[in-house]
């Protein structure tokens, strides 16, 4: 059994595969914090977590030439100025149950709208190590490289890559990262080495890195050419290799607690946008989008920290009328409803219909959720 020595997880995940582990964070998690703990962070995993003592543990960097520079992590702590930064991981299978229910069925794991959650992360820049390993890191951020794509390989098999300017943007904040909310990453994580990508879809932020090739081409894994891309909703037998992969996230947020207190209505979610565009409205209907209103946007500074906005922005909605009012038919219940704006307004497409993929990615609509006052 090779996951005999995976971790013990909390029993508060939603574990939707045990071998491999893949669990989300459960709503009340969600809507608790804003940055998670890491024993409720979500945990997606394609295989067994790999068993890496940090004594022996060397990363390699291999620049175009075959150069190849190893660091240990010690190295990794001594050669570098360490940074810090808080950043929203987020699956492209986020929110897929979603996608499935509104429009119809699509394959991958049926996240809900857990396949989220937010750390802060503490490690070296990326590209201080390309630098350290030789590679001409100024002479390419004027475009003069053959380097197109930093391809980044897990202890396990896992294999992705991000396109070169990701990888350079001094704003970008790309990071390999040992420290998550103040703690050595826990083994789901990838301990003891990680790439954080912000702002980037989280299937490029590689647990257990072991090894960093820049390259002309993107990394030849699977989760690069294959799973990780979107089509459109009549391609049933799409042509992978024509599609692009993702990278950065599109706009989404979600509804993660609905009640009734006082016969108003109170709600509670997220929303996030990727490439580090902040979030700057947050719509809320509760009479399935026929007329909106403004949630209130929560500040954390603890979610400020890095170049850009890589967190999801939490927020709150009380009604200012009363539910009974939202009752059209008669019934106790309402639909709903939240969409996002992000600094440069993007917004959500209104139904998953419309953005329908087999595989399920990318699932972004418009959040609708029935909420009823005796429930
Ligand atoms: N890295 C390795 N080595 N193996 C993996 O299975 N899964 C990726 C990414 N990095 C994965 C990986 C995917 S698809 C996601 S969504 C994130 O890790 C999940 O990170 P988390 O488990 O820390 O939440
Ligand atoms: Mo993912």
């Amino acid at each position: 059994d090779p996951f005999q020595h995976d971790p013990l997880r909390s029993s508060r995940l939603r574990t939707i595969t045990a071998k491999p582990c893949n669990a989300e964070t459960s709503t009340d998690d969600l809507s608790n914090n804003s940055i998670t703990p890491n024993e409720l962070f979500y945990v997606r995993n394609h295989m067994w977590v790999p068993k890496i003592e940090e004594q022996k543990f060397t990363l390699e960097v291999e620049l175009l030439d075959g150069t190849t520079t190893q660091y240990t992590m010690q190295d990794l702590r001594d050669k570098f100025k360490p940074i810090k930064v808080s950043a929203t991981l987020q699956c492209a299978g986020n929110r897929r149950n979603d996608m499935t229910m509104h429009a119809q069925q699509t394959n991958g794991l049926q996240w809900k709208v857990g396949a989220i959650s937010t750390a802060v992360w503490e490690g070296v820049r990326l590209s201080d190590v390309l630098i350290d390993a030789g590679f001409p890191v100024q002479q390419a951020m004027q475009g003069h490289t053959e380097a197109n794509h930093i391809q980044f390989s897990g202890s396990e098999a896992y294999g992705a890559s991000i396109p070169i300017e990701s990888a350079l943007n001094p704003y970008g904040d790309v990071m390999l990262a040992h420290t998550m909310n103040g703690e050595p990453l826990p083994r789901d994580h990838g301990f003891p080495l990680r790439a954080i990508v912000p702002g980037h879809v989280a299937a490029r932020s590689v647990k257990w890195l072991k090894r960093i090739t820049v390259s002309d081409e993107e990394s030849h894994a699977q989760w690069q050419r294959r799973d990780y891309k979107s089509f459109g909703p009549n391609e049933t037998h799409p042509d992978w290799d024509k599609a692009s992969s993702i990278q950065e996230m599109p706009i989404t947020s979600a509804i993660t607690n609905a009640k009734v207190e006082d016969q108003k209505m109170l709600l509670e979610g997220y929303a996030y946008s990727g490439g580090g565009r902040k979030i700057v409205r947050v719509d809320v209907s509760t009479d399935n989008g026929d007329t909106w209103d403004q949630a209130a946007l929560l500040d954390d500074e603890m979610l400020s920290l890095g170049r850009k906005s890589w967190t999801w922005t939490r927020w709150r909605y009380k009604s200012t009328f009363n539910v009974a009012r939202l009752d059209k038919q008669d019934t106790a219940c309402s639909m709903v409803v939240v969409k996002a704006t992000d600094e440069a307004y993007n917004s959500q497409p209104e139904s998953h219909k419309s953005i329908y993929n087999a595989r399920g990615n990318l699932a972004n609509a418009w959040h609708r959720l029935k909420v009823c006052s005796d429930c």
